[in-house]
């Protein structure tokens, strides 16, 4: 037995001389505080269990909730309907939430997590995290604080979606419920995100949203400095900071309410520091001893909450055999559960694993665009124009179109865009639906990921690609393992539209030139658009926000800087590069081939690639050497089909990327080539594994036209 457990029962034996401060229970509430101590003492015995299952072989997690168990008062102040994002400590707020919904199975939930079964009710599997779509939990990833930038978008959105009448899965009322460590209320995440809320707040705008730091003084080995939370939350401008002591429910009941109730009520963020104690170290894996006396971690035991409660239950007339004898049925319940999972089969295909990774309906998407532009078919048809022209008419009439969809980001709104791409949508449709946020590119996906989960269709912008790297985890971490760690239920569907790519003739160095795209393409699931054209940016937009609307589909929109404003292809005033949108849509992953195969060697690239092979080219062409160029348009997934299809027919491949030598898209293009038994010749050219300087020095490090029509030249000449 655990010398927790241990405690636990031969306390309850002197219930009246325990050493806690206990305010006293209200008699006409027994029913309440043996909820309370129901919820508690589940969680308890699930923590107890999980240790058990994993020394049997049975269970893969032991982080538990022992001393966290006063949030089920969190989850007993709020109601089933408030979204809640969890700290993993958060087993009693999970049990006492199931507790409000009649036919909820909490313990079974649990145990099913613990055992990597693949029926658990929201990751079916694949992790152990609290999570219900009946509960209106939303799990979370093991991240630490990741969870909070979605949640503050998720307040914020919530307002947004039920002003746009929009269909909202949340009640106009409900409060986002978000909890943490006291460890991780240090990280940029958290103090970005809550930074953000007040920011929002001091506005004018709504945010309800209630903070829950579980405060149990250390982040695994690491001692949190005594005092440091309430130093850090506890006088800030907007925030209400409400202190409770989690170790006597009876003082801390009143206070969550009331934290509960400011956000409730006055639609604003609060912080409530839960105190706490943490029983049985980080994990089981944790050798506590290592790091702390056991004088200090006996001492705790006087701060358990269970006992506690306990001590409440004792003055409402409980006796202590009462509360054992319950305590005990709670543990045989759930070893019956144990007992029943027994045979339960696990994920066991990697088919199975990844079915929620990325969805796909083609058909679907392709009608979904059709109804988009029926509102406005004659919008993009009128004349040619440049990329950035064609992306603004676009998002005009995808924001005309559905009124879920949303545009916003640094600088987008009343200027429209650093580059004028989201000119004039703001005066269009509205403030509420085209707008600024603050300059924080995590707060920017963080409202994307928010936005998706209150019913919107989020397409923000980051400034420069550059820039996506600070905040790269929302989309790695966040949005793109959302679906697999709740089978598809909850979503972020989102297109997130992002200036990239090289060759800005007279401004830039590194930033505003970066060509890093390793980071986006080995995210499982995520699609990666880059259009070079303005036809097929129109069109190639459409498919993401269809996909989105359809199959939940996140996609990262890459607009390369360069093309945006360019006209000409092959010399001055052609307007060769100018083009009418006429395709409703392209098919995710399909490219676009310029020439019929019958030519001597093909050019794979995208973005300013393509331009630049088009060029060459023509200049090939004047020396009596024919090319074709495909053009990917879609770097993940990468048209395979398309990739060999153009290699096959000519028989020799040039891959032209722009992007970096090591962990470009040229990369993947190779690979599949070889995968696929591609047997002919095939050559690579790409820019420097180099960041990108200032000015014309750039040309160093960028390939050239030069370099591409080097490199075609020695293919073309290869076998003959
Ligand atoms: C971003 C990140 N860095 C590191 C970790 C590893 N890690 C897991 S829990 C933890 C400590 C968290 O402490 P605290 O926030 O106080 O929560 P507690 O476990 O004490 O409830 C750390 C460092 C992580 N999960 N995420
Ligand atoms: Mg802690």
């Amino acid at each position: 037995m655990e010398p927790l457990d241990r405690h636990f029962r031969d306390s309850l034996t002197d219930l009246s001389a325990s050493q806690l401060a206990i305010a006293g229970g209200d008699a006409d509430k027994s029913a309440w505080w043996w909820g309370l101590f129901d919820a508690q003492a589940t969680s308890r015995h699930l923590d107890f269990v999980a240790r058990e299952l994993q020394q049997e072989g049975r269970g893969f997690y032991t982080i538990g909730s022992a001393g966290h168990e006063s949030n089920a008062l969190v989850a007993m102040a709020t109601r089933v309907t408030d979204p809640a994002l969890l700290h993993y400590r958060s087993g009693a707020f999970y049990v006492a939430r199931a507790r409000q919904l009649p036919g909820s199975t909490p313990v079974r939930d649990v145990l099913q997590g613990l055992m990597g079964l693949g029926d658990e009710p929201i990751a079916g599997g694949r992790h152990k995290v609290f999570g219900h779509p009946d509960l209106a939990v939303i799990p979370q990833t093991s991240t630490i604080a990741s969870h909070l930038p979605r949640s503050v978008g998720l307040a914020i959105a919530l307002h947004r979606a039920h002003r746009l009448k929009v269909d909202c899965e949340w009640p106009e009322d409900a409060i986002v419920v978000c909890s943490f460590g006291d460890a991780s209320a240090n990280h940029s995440s958290a103090t970005g995100a809550i930074n953000t809320a007040l920011n929002t707040a001091f506005r004018g705008l709504p945010v309800p949203i209630l903070f829950v730091c579980e405060d149990n003084g250390f982040g695994i080995s690491v001692p949190t400095p005594s005092g440091w939370i309430e130093a850090a939350y506890g006088s800030r401008p907007g925030l209400s900071y409400i202190s409770a002591d989690g170790s006597d429910p009876a003082t801390a009941g009143p206070a969550i309410a009331q934290a509960v109730a400011v956000v409730r009520d006055q639609r604003r963020p609060a912080f409530l520091h839960l105190r706490t104690v943490r029983f049985g170290g980080h994990a089981g894996s944790d050798a506590e001893i290592s790091y702390r006396k056991p004088r200090e971690i006996e001492a705790d035991y006087a701060r358990d909450p269970l006992l506690s409660t306990a001590s409440c239950l004792h003055t409402t007339g409980a006796s202590a055999d009462d509360i054992l004898e319950r305590y005990e049925a709670i543990r045989r319940q759930i070893d019956e559960e144990v007992a029943r999972l027994a045979d339960d089969p696990r994920l066991s295909s990697a088919a199975e694993i990844m079915a929620p990774v990325a969805p796909r309906h083609p058909i679907r998407v392709a009608a979904r665009v059709s109804e988009l532009r029926e509102t406005r078919p004659e919008r993009g048809m009128t004349r040619p124009r440049t990329l950035a022209e064609s992306i603004n008419g676009t998002l005009d009439e995808l924001l005309s179109a559905d009124r879920r969809v949303i545009v916003f980001g640094e600088d987008v709104g009343v200027k429209g865009g650093v580059y004028g791409v989201t000119a004039r949508l703001a005066r269009q449709h509205g403030a509420a639906r085209v707008f600024d946020t603050l300059l924080d590119e995590q707060a920017i996906l963080g409202l994307g990921l928010g936005a998706g989960l209150a019913g919107l269709i989020p397409i923000p912008e980051v400034q420069y690609l550059a820039y996506l790297h600070n905040a790269e985890d929302q989309l790695r971490g966040e949005a793109a393992t959302l679906p697999f760690f709740s089978r598809g239920r909850f979503s972020n569907p989102m297109v997130v539209r992002i200036a990239g790519l090289g060759y800005q003739k007279g401004f830039g160095g590194h930033f505003h030139n970066d060509n890093a795209v390793a980071v986006l393409r080995d995210i499982p699931g995520l699609v990666v658009a880059c259009p070079a054209r303005a036809d097929d940016a129109a069109a190639m937009l459409r498919t993401c926000v269809a996909a989105a609307i359809t199959d939940s589909t996140l996609s990262v929109f890459l607009e390369p800087i360069a093309l945006y404003h360019r006209r000409d292809l092959y010399q001055t005033g052609d307007q060769a590069w100018l083009a009418i949108d006429h395709d409703n849509h392209v098919p995710i992953g399909r490219a676009r081939s310029y020439g019929s195969g019958s030519e001597a060697l093909t050019m794979i690239s995208f973005g300013n690639g393509v331009l630049m092979s088009l060029r060459v080219a023509r200049r090939l062409a004047a020396a009596g050497i024919a090319a074709q160029v495909l053009d990917l348009r879609w770097l993940a997934p990468l048209p395979v089909e398309d990739i060999l299809a153009a290699a096959l027919s000519t028989g020799k491949v040039l891959v032209v990327d722009e992007t970096r030598h090591s962990g470009g898209v040229g990369e993947g293009v190779v690979t599949a080539l070889v995968e696929a038994g591609f047997s002919g010749p095939i050559q690579r050219v790409a820019s420097e594994d180099s960041f990108v300087p200032l000015g014309t020095a750039a040309d160093h490090v960028l390939l050239s036209e030069d370099e591409i029509e080097k490199g075609a030249l020695a293919l073309a000449e290869t076998g003959e």
